[in-house]
């Protein structure tokens, strides 16, 4: 398969209200490695088996919730197209210095989608320092911490005009709708989505707030990781939401829980391989509840109602 255009989801800008217990939480917890504080006082990590300069950033504020995701593309060229189509299809769009507010970063462009979330989209970004070994590597260069999560993986952002939203994804970006979830009157409730092999990169949800985020996910390998992530979440008095379990949905293993500021978090792992000719799954409302908590067969509360 040669995947073209967008490649995969890169980054996340998360927004904290405690930089030291977060700083805790994402590095000792879910173990990812912290590669550099900016002046203005972000900071920024990554996981053990990524290869960018970092995928995570942490900014202080008053309130928790995402600034933007980053998605990687194969070329620049790519970008400067990306630019006119967005601009063509009524999208604010502006460009963002290389290495200014992301340190490693090639130029970018922030497109704010109809959801009310900020995306960036680049083409270049430096190695981190340190990565996957490339000569007859071992698994892993330095034995993982916590969780020993891999990496990012996706987020689920909420956020209004669902439509046209996940058409400029697919129309102009190139994304491939996976799945989705359609409401008694025939509109959609949410689509997930990918560029890549992934089952899905990002999912979007209609939701009455704009640029609202649901979840980030992280990457584990398989279910004993995600019993192990599970074991540590109690350990650590971390707040639970639900799992370890599976979703129907993507068929991915899981857990969900809340970081200090309250954002929720998710570690992930399995999941089908998806291919760009596979038809699109889809779900109804009386199925959903297996779709998401393929176990307990219907959604809790909670998760439903809370978002950042
Ligand atoms: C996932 C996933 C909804 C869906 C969640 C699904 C509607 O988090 O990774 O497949 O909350
Ligand atoms: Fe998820």
């Amino acid at each position: 398969m040669a995947i073209k255009g967008v490649i995969r989801a890169g980054f996340m800008q998360l927004r904290v209200l405690d930089m030291e217990k977060s700083v805790h939480h994402y590095e000792d917890i879910l173990g990812l490695d912290k590669v550099g504080e900016t002046s203005d006082g972000r900071v920024l990590l990554k996981g053990y088996d990524e290869f960018d300069h970092h995928s995570l950033i942490l900014r202080k504020a008053d309130s928790p919730g995402m600034d933007f995701m980053g998605f990687k593309c194969d070329c620049e060229e790519f970008l400067d197209e990306v630019y006119e189509k967005t601009l063509a299809y009524g999208l604010e769009c502006q460009w963002v210095d290389a290495n200014s507010d992301q340190p490693g970063f090639g130029r970018r462009l922030a497109v704010k989608l109809p959801s009310g979330h900020r995306i960036d989209l680049y083409a270049s970004v430096e190695l981190a320092e340190k990565y996957p070994g490339l000569v007859s590597p071992e698994i892993w260069v330095e034995q993982p911490r916590g969780m020993s999560v891999k990496g990012f993986d996706h987020a689920l952002l909420y956020g209004p005009e669902l439509d046209k939203t996940v058409k400029y994804m697919t129309g102009v970006l190139g994304f491939h709708i996976v799945e989705r979830c359609d409401k008694p009157d025939g509109s959609q409730l949410v689509y997930w989505i990918t560029s890549s092999n992934k089952p899905h990169e990002v999912a979007f949800l209609e939701y009455d707030k704009p640029g609202k985020l649901h979840h980030v996910a992280f990457a584990l390998d398989n279910w004993n990781e995600i019993g192990h992530a599970a074991d540590l979440i109690t350990i650590n008095d971390i707040s639970m939401d639900a799992g370890p379990m599976r979703h129907g949905v993507t068929r991915g293993y899981t857990n969900y829980f809340f970081d200090p500021s309250g954002n929720r978090n998710e570690t992930y792992a399995g999941g089908y391989t998806y291919c760009p000719d596979h038809p699109i799954r889809v779900w109804d409302m009386d199925n959903i509840g297996r779709g998401i908590f393929y176990y307990e067969r219907k959604l809790n509360d909670r998760f439903l109602a809370i978002v950042t």
